[in-house]
């Protein structure tokens, strides 16, 4: 542990000169964060207790089950046909670096052995298996890196008290102690932290039911740099980043937008970014939702986070059996096939120099600036200047030249004609000196 080697890192990877700003943060972290940066791609699980009902993780605010009737819920769940290794492997195929997966969501439901409270999957179901260390030992065989998401909401816990925007009568006393509530939580997260071998974070969720409340974020935080100090700390609470916090990540938006209606419009100039999708409309295992975005659109998703400087993380329900549903596997391998053949204009990248546009989107590397064409019919493609001169540019498949034309305005790419099938053209613009933002 180096914790007492503090640097004033610059991590260089925003826009203009405030991303400049100089943030007291110990090398391990830095490193995990440059690391998180370059990742680019992660898949995201919701699964739990919920799944058995196929209506998504909500379900027990949404049908207004009581408490007493979940935990039977609960009590019958049998997930036998969960692999860890074949959900690994499925994530090795999609070309994810990160896997972040629902430890406790909102229904309170602990998907891991801990000693807090036996509401959970080891003590509570005919289970018995902690999938989560399954899990942890299948990602780090593979390489890949775990995060845990963790609710702060929480619709079960008697200390959850006083309740928050979420509440309803499921038969929980109306009084509880805040103080061993976070004394609860910051035991589990001991516990994750613990028991779970070197963690790439903690995704945190659900700090908006109860905005104002005194969460002591600072000490929460501490807890987690002491125990794991290159252990990144991921907050959904839809606000700026506050001190401690690691990357600033976005749900069901690029960086900036706000189409869901709860994410903040001011994007961090030096943290890393993350945005976090859903495949179809749901998280958590949806029985009757079919509306799966189609592998074009994915791929769009992809491209147009990175070119917002942004990792996507893609989720997946995984069904109560514990087997993935053939929408999500098929979608995922096809992403993968696709970043086998592009991946290198993705992974390790930073936002280009051209934010995002109707068209498409670019990312660089070095000097190599890589304009990814989403949608464009036309032959002429006019950008703006990319930051220095053009000294080359070519297809990223196949290598071959592509004729191009720089002004003072800009530069102007002679694109082929697209291909029926193609999801993306690329063409690898090698440039003199980019300024370096
Ligand atoms: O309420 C949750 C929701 O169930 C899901 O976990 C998403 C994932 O980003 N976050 C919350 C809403 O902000």
């Amino acid at each position: 542990m180096r914790s007492a080697a503090v640097v004033w890192a610059m991590l260089g990877i925003g826009v203009g000169a405030a991303a400049q700003s100089r943030d007291s943060v110990p090398a391990e972290r830095v490193a995990a964060r440059r690391w998180f940066a370059d990742a680019k791609f992660g898949m995201f699980i919701h699964w739990g207790v919920y799944s058995q009902l196929g209506a998504g993780e909500w379900v027990m605010h949404n049908r207004k089950i009581a408490v007493r009737d979940y935990e039977s819920l609960a009590a019958t769940f049998d997930p036998t046909r969960f692999d860890a290794r074949a959900w690994v492997a499925l994530a090795r195929r999609a070309g994810v670096r990160y896997i972040t997966i629902t430890s406790r969501h909102h229904d309170g439901f602990s998907m891991f052995k801990t000693a807090q409270t036996p509401y959970n999957i080891v003590d509570w179901t005919p289970f018995k298996r902690d999938p989560l260390k399954e899990l942890s030992d299948a990602c780090q065989a593979a390489g890949i890196k775990l995060f845990f998401y963790y609710s702060q909401l929480d619709w079960h816990h008697p200390d959850y008290w006083p309740r928050g925007a979420t509440a309803w009568d499921n038969g929980r006393p109306d009084a509880g102690d805040w103080n061993r509530y976070l004394a609860f939580m910051n035991a589990q997260l001991t516990e994750l932290l613990t028991n779970y071998g070197p963690l790439g974070g903690i995704w945190f969720d659900g700090m908006w039911d109860k905005p104002d409340a005194d969460w002591r974020l600072d000490t929460t935080y501490a807890l987690i740099h002491r125990l794991q100090p290159a252990a990144l700390i991921i907050p959904n609470h839809h606000q700026q980043p506050r001190p401690g916090e690691d990357v600033q990540t976005f749900e069901q938006d690029l960086p900036g937008a706000n189409t869901a209606g709860f994410n903040t419009s001011v994007v961090s100039a030096d943290l890393p970014l993350e945005t976090s999708l859903t495949m179809n409309d749901s998280w958590g295992f949806n029985i009757t939702d079919k509306d799966f975005k189609s592998v074009r659109a994915l791929v769009g998703y992809l491209v147009r986070a990175a070119g917002n400087g942004a990792n996507l993380l893609l989720n997946i329900g995984p069904r109560p059996d514990g087997t993935i549903s053939p929408e999500f596997v098929a979608r995922l391998d096809s992403l993968g096939d696709w970043l086998a053949a592009n991946g290198s204009a993705i992974y390790a990248t930073r936002r280009g120099p051209v934010p995002p546009r109707a068209w498409g989107a670019t990312t660089r590397r070095g000097d190599t600036v890589f304009v990814h064409v989403l949608d464009w019919p036309d032959p002429l493609l006019a950008l703006p200047p990319l930051g220095g001169p053009v000294r080359s540019a070519r297809l990223l498949h196949g290598g071959a030249a592509v004729r191009f034309q720089e002004t003072s305005a800009g530069v102007t790419l002679e694109l082929p004609p697209p291909g029926p099938t193609e999801l993306d053209r690329v063409v690898a613009v090698v440039t003199g000196s980019v300024a370096r933002r």
